[in-house]
């Protein structure tokens, strides 16, 4: 009898755990609202812009009527993605050329270039990737310590600092971080790749309970593969899901959930790795992911 009823009350209890995840996903990618970026402020900076899901978000913004500010490494494509944007949208934008790898000293910089700006919204994207091997056996494992700790790191603290005083002080804004889905599992070959990621999903996730009361809103968005250059080892690109379909359901989401996947076959794919036992995980994670992952970065390699 006893027994019985344990059963029921487990079976009731699970049944309605996935139920409220169901309604809690539809909620969030399927029910696609309409976000008012403007509401924020006049204009957005992104980081990473002349690329992949930065790129695309850059448009996007500029198709609600944000303005958009660029920061990125090479100055050829920031001019010809800037100028691409102001022929599409009725948008202004401003472009910076910016190594985030370089010293310290690039924050001044970035500093002058936003000043003055009213500024609503910041998209933290750019980040670097590492090789898929173990940590001692990075080609540079000076250069991936010090792109770690400047590019995916110490970007996502300074440009927090340089641009939400302002946010604070206007009484709105907007800051997105995106890191990448693996998160929490330690991972053979990728220990130079997710613990960072925890870090900036982390990070958000904290700040956006800090700066709530404020008006701000902070979130952090865990994207799996989606069809970009830097995707490229880990399958066949046609069969991910474009940059365009995977901004426009993020960018659905920004005021519904301080961290996301951005897309519903991400999330799914996540829920799956959670029910995973993390021994099993480090097989599965080396046969689809890491050794193919690997052999593809090889051939890419030998192509250039
Ligand atoms: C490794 O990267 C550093 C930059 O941190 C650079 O100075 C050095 O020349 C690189 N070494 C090799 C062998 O490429
Ligand atoms: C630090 C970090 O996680 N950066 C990531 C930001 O988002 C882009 C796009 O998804 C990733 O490629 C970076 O690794």
């Amino acid at each position: 009898m006893v027994f019985q009823w344990i059963g029921i009350a487990t079976t009731t209890y699970l049944v309605i755990k996935l139920v409220y995840y169901l309604a809690q996903g539809a909620y969030l990618y399927f029910f696609r609202t309409y976000q008012d970026f403007n509401k924020y402020g006049k204009w957005s900076v992104i980081t990473g812009a002349t690329d992949g899901i930065g790129k695309e978000t850059a448009f996007q913004l500029a198709s609600r009527g944000q303005n958009i500010a660029l920061i990125s490494r090479n100055t050829e494509r920031l001019k010809n993605v800037a100028k691409e944007i102001e022929s599409k949208h009725n948008v202004q934008t401003k472009c910076l050329t910016i190594d985030f790898s370089d010293d310290e000293e690039i924050y001044d910089k970035i500093a002058d270039f936003l000043q003055g700006l009213d500024i609503g919204t910041l998209v933290n994207n750019v980040g670097t990737d590492q090789e898929l091997v173990r940590f001692l056996e990075q080609s540079n494992l000076s250069l991936t310590i010090r792109n770690l700790v400047r590019v995916d790191a110490l970007s996502i603290l300074k440009m927090t600092q340089i641009v939400l005083p302002g946010m604070v002080k206007r009484k709105r804004g907007l800051i997105l971080n995106l890191s990448g889905m693996p998160i929490p599992f330690p991972i053979r070959k990728l220990a130079s790749t997710t613990p960072i990621k925890s870090f900036v999903d982390l990070f958000s996730r904290a700040l956006s309970y800090e700066y709530e009361s404020e008006g701000i809103t902070i979130q952090s968005c865990r994207p799996g593969a989606v069809a970009t250059k830097t995707a490229q080892p880990y399958g066949d690109l046609e069969k991910m899901i474009s940059t365009k379909d995977y901004c426009t359901s993020w960018l659905a989401t920004v005021d519904k959930a301080r961290w996301t996947h951005g897309h519903w076959q991400h999330a799914v794919e996540a829920w799956v790795w959670h029910k995973i036992p993390t021994a099993l995980i480090q097989k599965l994670a080396d046969y689809f992911y890491i050794e193919p992952g690997a052999k593809a970065m090889q051939d890419l390699e030998k192509n250039k």
